[in-house]
């Protein structure tokens, strides 16, 4: 899994704020509107308890303190443990917590301990960033491109092949794009065809993975993958209206999908 830098987590408040008022002027919603419809939950006054975690790489500086901003953000009640790991487990559960937020390398999880309900990270990202990509109010078009079918833009596909959309999708691993073919009925999408797209959602870890050709005036480019999909140049050139949040979407999607 490609991890955060605090670089990325950056003045977290003033990236959420920005990404909601973007997600409202795309889909009419803000992000709260776009989960509670996603998953017809609304918080109810959960307590959740942030865990730091040091195994693998570590710790990484302003994750917890993102994590808490993010769930304050949204309206939960937080904290984050003074101790890590086990003992930071131990430590939120008997402190109240309803909801433990915590990751290691590999996994980031939500688990709501009142009612068992239990989410990763990168299906719910890709959900969401789905579901706000199929939300686009400028468009009556049903094609939408999905460029990285990996742990997050896979379980995306799903989401809107399941909301009737005519799903593009392009990987540059072939097994992962034959097995979406397979599996899902999208179409295998060549990257250097011309077609131009209302509607984009991409996840890699990659840069500059959506070429200019694909790009239409005011498209909507929904994307988790970090670095950024387009150049700087491009989104101006085109005014695309560009969803990219390195932590806080997918997190709301965790805490709803476990309320
Ligand atoms: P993954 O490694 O499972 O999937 C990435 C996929 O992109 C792979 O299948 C790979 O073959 C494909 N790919 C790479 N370069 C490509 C290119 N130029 N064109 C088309 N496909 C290409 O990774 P995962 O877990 O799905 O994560 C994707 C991105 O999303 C990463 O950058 C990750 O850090 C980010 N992410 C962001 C979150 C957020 O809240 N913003 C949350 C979770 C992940
Ligand atoms: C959850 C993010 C989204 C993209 N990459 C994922 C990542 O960076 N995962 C690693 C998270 C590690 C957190 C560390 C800590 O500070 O508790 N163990
Ligand atoms: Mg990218």
């Amino acid at each position: 899994m490609a991890l955060l830098t605090p670089d990325d987590l950056r003045d977290i408040n003033k990236q959420l704020q920005e990404a909601d008022s973007i997600v409202r002027r795309v889909t009419g919603l803000d992000i709260k509107g776009i989960c509670k419809t996603l998953y017809g939950t609304s918080p109810n006054s959960e307590k959740i308890g942030i865990v730091p975690v040091t195994a693998g790489n570590g710790i990484i500086k302003n994750f917890s303190a993102s994590l808490h901003a993010i769930t304050q953000y949204f309206g939960f009640d937080s904290f984050v443990t003074d101790m890590s790991d086990v003992s930071g487990y131990y430590e939120a559960v008997r402190s109240g917590a309803d909801i433990i937020l915590m990751a290691d390398d590999h996994t980031f999880l939500a688990h709501n301990l009142k009612n068992g309900k239990i989410a990763n990270n990168q299906p719910s990202t890709g959900i969401i960033y789905a579901e706000i990509a199929s939300r686009n109010q400028k468009t009556d078009s049903k094609d939408v491109l999905v460029v990285g079918l990996g742990k997050v833009g896979f379980p995306g596909a799903v989401h809107l092949v399941h909301k009737g959309f005519r799903v593009y999708g392009y990987d540059t691993d072939k097994t992962l794009l034959k097995r979406a073919v397979s599996s899902l009925g999208i179409i295998p999408f060549d990257i250097e065809s011309p077609k131009r797209f209302s509607t984009i959602f991409e996840a890699t870890p990659c840069a500059n993975t959506i070429p200019e050709t694909l790009l239409s005036e005011n498209c909507v480019l929904s994307t988790p993958g970090i670095p950024c999909a387009i150049s700087e140049e491009l989104r101006l050139k085109y005014n695309v209206q560009l969803v990219m949040e390195p932590l806080g979407i997918g997190t709301a999607s965790m805490l709803y999908s476990v309320l």
